[in-house]
């Protein structure tokens, strides 16, 4: 139909003119640039007063005990670590360690979301150890592109294999004194399980994020996010398990006065009896820390 076709026309030619408006837009100005349309702009860092968002995780009830681990299938790890049990609950006088913290979201005073704001890749490698056959540290996290150094203290192979979603999976042998590997990793994942091929008992877990507002929980339990922006956000604390467990808490942190959120383990566990149901505080949209192009 000739009606049909002018409307389809006109339809297609509005939605081409708004797909351009959207590609030359992003960069908040009209004025043309020879910048080629594939660099991204940097987004400005925060510049300002910090705090911090600190607090302790608990663990609800009794912890199960760490079992032994047989290593009969490699003598060297029973000589260098005779004691060997699993790190997956590690539990004492009541408090958790290895429990990732970090910002998901949120608005700095004034108005801006985290993720509108650059934030520089520190220069200094986050490392990865395999000592003792195990990880160390158990959890740990990166930002996007920042370096993960890992090293082999053992006399023995390893193989770093980590199985991620939304980043390439790869596994890499590690002879006993081969130099360091040095990776990368190119998007945001909380969190990254590790494990090697040669041990199947060893497990870690890496959290990569866009900004550097992230901490883990240390053998008391707790845990200190500093350099952070005034503002309110929601704070996640993350547990590894079959399932791991996240929870959620709304922070508003002042240059003055630091945020404060303390967690507890499993979540309706022996210390909270009366179980409403379950209302998560969370809206249903989430800001996603992708930069705007
Ligand atoms: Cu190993």
């Amino acid at each position: 139909m000739n009606k049909q076709t002018k409307v389809w026309l006109v339809l297609s030619i509005s939605l081409s003119l708004l797909v351009l408006g959207a590609a030359c837009g992003g960069g908040g100005t009209n004025k043309e640039t020879n910048t080629p349309s594939t660099t991204e702009t940097a987004a400005a860092p925060y510049s300002g007063p910090t705090g911090t968002i600190s607090g302790v995780i608990s663990y609800n009830g009794t912890p199960p005990a760490p079992k032994k681990i047989d290593t009969t299938a490699d003598p060297v790890c029973g000589q260098k670590n005779p004691n060997l049990a699993t790190d997956d609950t590690v539990v004492k006088d009541g408090k958790l360690a290895n429990t990732f913290v970090y910002i998901k979201d949120g608005t700095v005073e004034g108005g801006k979301k985290i993720g509108e704001y650059g934030w520089p890749v520190p220069p200094t490698p986050v490392k990865l150890d395999q000592n003792g056959c195990h990880y160390v540290p158990h959890v740990l996290g990166v930002m996007v592109n920042q370096k993960l150094t890992i090293t082999n203290s053992d006399a023995t192979q390893h193989n770093i294999h980590p199985t991620p979603k939304l980043n390439p999976e790869w596994n890499q042998t590690q002879a006993n004194g081969a130099p360091p590997i040095e990776k990368t990793f190119a998007r945001a994942e909380t969190l990254i399980p590790v494990k090697c091929n040669q041990h199947p008992w060893m497990k870690s877990y890496i959290g990569v994020l866009k900004h550097p507002l992230f901490a883990v929980s240390d053998g008391s339990g707790a845990y200190t996010i500093s350099g952070v922006p005034p503002g309110k956000y929601t704070v996640v604390a993350w547990r590894e398990g079959q399932t791991p467990e996240e929870q959620t808490m709304e922070v508003t942190v002042s240059a003055s006065a630091p945020g404060k959120a303390d967690f507890a383990f499993p979540k309706g566990g022996a210390a909270t009896s009366s179980t409403k149901p379950s209302l998560e505080m969370l809206p249903a949209i989430e800001f996603p820390m992708l930069g705007k192009h």
